[in-house]
């Protein structure tokens, strides 16, 4: 007699065996009533289903049989359990392994024997269903099909509550949007169908394709996910270091490449010390699947603390009372309630020391912005990452690790209109939009207007803004003017679409504004009173007041990013920027100051050139400020600038006079380019 061997997985085996808890329960019917078919079907009178444990076989069902168990040394399953497929025996008498086996030659007197293997979802063998006869026979074809197919209920009997568990958990993944939703229609299929070892490395590739993509993939081609996943770790390495989950292997590789590093560059940062992982790691995302996904990354890689939070407050909470400390945090930027700007400067405020990882999912630019203002307040941000994490490009990080930089101090200025005089002026509604036109240039079509703060009447005639809002800044009536003004000119932009001029419009913003973390929703709200969206509106940031206080208003425009406000950036060349900052900001125009366009001499005209050729390649469209003749309009044309402002085309008016100019522009228009 053969004993069986023990399966190569035998520890692991034996775990999801007992996960079940389901040795030495009660006989069920949901098994019974297979064991009958089988035995009506196969015509046979023993049928088992057998759990093959350390030391023995145990029957969850048996018919035709009175013993509830043998020694795992005589199982006929012992040896079924160790391939994948049916495990037959024509005649045991025959079989050299069995010839002497006590089941054969004492009671039941076994002949026949078919076991076909029932598996855990983890893909271990627990145990069989299995077919017993004291005549030697065999099966055709035919039978063979039918008893894997009963199996195969068996098993779905057996993992019935983790496949529940399973399915509950999916059903919180992205359920908002149709590709998500045929996404798990398509994983419960492959719950259903045995496929269940994938699932979570199935999920972690989901959160990393598109909608189009996974339109594409599932959605036309008819694709199962599993095919869809096949073929996309075809095209992507870095899908299979997802999907493989390979987080050990790839943490020594690049522990040893970070200690090299440290050899060559002794000046450059922190190697990763393995040891850091031991503290504890924050993953912040409003998502529950993507918290889940990553914290399972991550503890596959062999990080032992791994906290989850849900929302920025929960993320606050769990850094003052997680021990170990939080060395680690991962964020993500797009939250509800408090997002992730906000939380990063909570994390400033309750001096997290820490490393910090932003989630991407926003635009490049909004990213690397992010990760400016959060350095720029000394937070140690060591760059962002996809979702679901991948190892090689956390560890990448970890290695680059180094130290905060300085903070900047503020300045503000003054002027000689009162305060009380200008808030007076504000109440009484004696400020004024004006609007300048922006046109063209390839169209020479008016497309936009500059607002420009007007108070005709004051107390000693006209007051013009050079003058009156550097004290509005001091003086904190800033917002209340801008808003004043913006509401305004929210309501004259509807005005000119419904007598059919689009017109976006832009405003000026003061310095000041950006210091407010509440702006981008005051702005949204008093915008929204008047009727009109945050995604039409244009906010103009003067160059040099930006980079004197950059890191004061990196989040403001950070936010006013997110929530599709335009940003531009005004006066450039009076600063001390260069472009390679700007690469870094989320503008989406440049405006040229006049003295460039004005400007002689050959360094305005290399400095014009210059901005001009590199704003277009980082796809800023750029307006040319203070164009006052036609000659003017020519050099910027040529220069490739898109849009023109200047009085050669119009000064700033009021209101109700810009459906006239607009008429008047286009005989200008005619008479001027048509020679
Ligand atoms: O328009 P001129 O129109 O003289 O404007 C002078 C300066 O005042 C310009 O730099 C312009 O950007 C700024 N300015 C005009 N209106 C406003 C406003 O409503 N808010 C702020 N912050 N600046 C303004
Ligand atoms: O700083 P900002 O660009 O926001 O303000 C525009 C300022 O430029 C306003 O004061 C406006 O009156 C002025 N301006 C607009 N067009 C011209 C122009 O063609 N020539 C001159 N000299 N000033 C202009
Ligand atoms: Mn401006």
């Amino acid at each position: 007699m053969r004993v069986p061997a023990k399966p190569k997985n035998e520890n692991q085996r034996l775990l999801a065996l007992h996960k079940l808890e389901i040795l030495d329960t009660v006989p069920e019917e949901r098994f019974d009533r297979i064991s009958t078919i089988a035995q009506n079907l196969f015509d046979v009178p023993i049928v088992l289903i057998t759990l093959v444990d350390e030391e023995r076989q145990w029957f969850k069902s048996c018919v035709g049989l009175d013993v509830r168990e043998t020694s795992r040394e005589i199982s006929f399953c012992g040896h079924a359990i160790l391939g994948e497929q049916l495990f037959e025996v024509a005649d045991a008498t025959q079989d050299p392994r069995f010839a002497d086996n006590p089941l054969v030659t004492g009671a039941p007197g076994i002949r026949f024997y078919a076991g076909m293997p029932v598996s855990a979802l983890d893909g271990s063998k627990l145990g069989t269903l299995c077919l017993i006869d004291n005549r030697p026979r065999q099966l055709n074809d035919g039978q063979r099909k039918m008893l894997k197919d009963l199996a195969v209920l068996v098993e779905e009997q057996l993992n019935h509550d983790e496949m529940r568990q399973l399915a509950r958990e999916l059903s919180h993944a992205s359920v908002t949007d149709k590709a998500g939703y045929r996404a798990r229609v398509e994983i419960r299929k492959i719950v259903d169908s045995r496929l269940q070892p994938l699932i979570v490395d199935l999920g972690a590739t989901l959160e990393v394709l598109g909608d189009e993509q996974l339109d594409r993939l599932i959605g036309d081609q008819q694709l199962s996910i599993r095919e869809a996943v096949l073929q996309l770790q075809a095209v992507s390495d870095d899908l299979k270091d997802v999907v493989s989950l390979e987080g050990r292997g790839l943490l020594e590789e690049v522990r040893e490449s970070g200690d090299n590093q440290a050899t060559h560059d002794p000046a450059g940062g922190e190697s990763p010390d393995p040891g850091d992982f031991t503290d504890s790691v924050l993953i912040v995302d409003d998502e529950p699947f993507v918290l889940k996904v990553t914290a399972h990354a991550l503890e596959s890689m062999g990080f032992a603390h791994v906290v989850n939070a849900e929302s920025g407050q929960r993320a606050l909470d769990l850094l003052s009372s997680t021990t170990p400390d939080v060395r680690l945090a991962l964020v993500d930027l797009n939250m509800p309630d408090m997002d992730g700007i906000e939380l990063l400067r909570r994390f400033d405020e309750v001096g997290y020391s820490g490393d910090i990882l932003l989630f991407s999912g926003e635009d490049n630019q909004t990213l690397s912005m992010a990760e400016g203002l959060a350095k720029a307040r000394r937070l140690s941000v060591l760059g962002s990452i996809g979702k679901p994490v991948q190892p090689k490009r956390l560890l990448e990080l970890l290695a680059g690790r180094r130290g905060p930089s300085p903070r900047r101090a503020k300045s503000s200025q003054a002027s000689h209109v009162t305060p009380a005089m200008l808030e007076a002026a504000i109440d009484a509604g004696s400020l004024e939009p004006w609007f300048q036109p922006k046109i063209d240039i390839a169209t020479r079509q008016p497309v936009g207007v500059e607002m420009l703060a007007r108070w005709p009447n004051g107390p000693r005639g006209p007051v013009y803004p050079d003058e009156f809002i550097p004290v509005a800044e001091s003086s904190g009536l800033i917002d209340r003017l801008t808003f004043m003004l913006i509401a305004k000119t929210v309501v004259a932009e509807r005005a000119w679409r419904a007598q059919g001029l689009q017109l976006k419009v832009a405003v000026n913003l003061s310095m000041e504004s950006l210091q407010s973390l509440d702006f981008p929703q005051r702005l949204e709200a008093v915008v929204e009173e008047a009727g009109g969206s945050l995604g039409s509106i244009q906010l103009e940031v003067t160059e040099s007041s930006l980079m004197e206080d950059l890191v004061a208003s990196l989040d403001v425009l950070l936010r006013l990013r997110l929530k599709k406000v335009r940003l531009s950036i005004d006066d450039f060349g009076t600063g001390h920027s260069n472009l390679s900052q700007l690469r870094d900001l989320p503008f989406d125009e440049l405006k040229l100051d006049r003295s460039y366009v004005r400007g002689e001499g050959e360094r305005s005209r290399a400095i014009l050139e210059s901005s001009v050729e590199i704003a277009k390649k980082i796809g800023m469209s750029i307006v040319a400020e203070g164009v006052e003749t036609l000659e003017d309009w020519r050099l910027v044309e040529k220069l490739g600038c898109d849009q023109v402002q200047g009085w050669f085309c119009a000064k700033a008016m009021p209101e109700n006079e810009i459906a006239e100019w607009v008429g008047s522009w286009e005989q200008t228009r005619e008479n001027l380019f048509s020679r």
